[in-house]
């Protein structure tokens, strides 16, 4: 949701992929948002994730929507190029620049234009849990699947 953007607004800035978006994302966008008055996510392209070496489920065009869709988000900009985030802090007026602590240091260069923050990370969750998850649910993962109920049936066999 976009708002009018004051002079005196404080602007958050931030970057992520936001593939399969789960609650650790949430958890860090809104403490980012409670950082200001207008929060901006930059979200990865396919092509630059693919760059990140990260392949993605969601389509580009649907992690942005569901990006800027958040109630806590104020604008959903695309994110081409690890350069772009001095032009973003330029062109935003942006006072906090801000990650989480995965990325702690990375990002320290920015202290000449803004805030530079890292937050911790949501534990025991993550995109690539979920994808994890979701591929053992594929019907190729069914024997896996099977064998490793196995395994815990026969567990629980040992405590009856
Ligand atoms: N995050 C978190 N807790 C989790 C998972 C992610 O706080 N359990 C945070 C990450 O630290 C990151 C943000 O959520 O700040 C987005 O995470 P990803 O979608 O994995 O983004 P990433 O691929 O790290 O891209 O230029 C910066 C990059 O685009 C960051």
């Amino acid at each position: 949701m976009e708002t009018a953007v004051g002079d005196r607004d404080r602007v958050v800035l931030t970057y992520g992929t936001f593939d399969l978006l789960h609650v650790g994302h949430l958890n860090l966008l809104e403490r980012l948002k409670a950082l200001g008055d207008r929060l901006v996510v930059g979200v990865s392209t396919d092509e630059f994730n693919a760059g990140k070496g990260k392949r993605t489920i969601i389509p580009f065009p649907d992690r942005l929507r569901l990006v800027q869709s958040m109630k806590c988000v104020d604008l959903a900009i695309p994110e081409s190029s690890w350069e772009q985030k001095v032009a973003d802090i330029r062109h935003h007026g942006v006072s906090v620049f801000g990650m989480g602590a995965d990325w702690a240091g990375r990002f320290d260069d920015l202290k000449q234009y803004c805030e530079v923050v890292y937050l911790p990370r949501t534990e025991d969750i993550s995109s690539t849990h979920l994808k994890q998850a979701l591929r053992v649910l594929g019907k190729e993962h069914i024997g896996e699947l099977r064998q490793a109920l196995g395994i815990i049936s026969s567990i629980v066999d040992q405590f009856e």
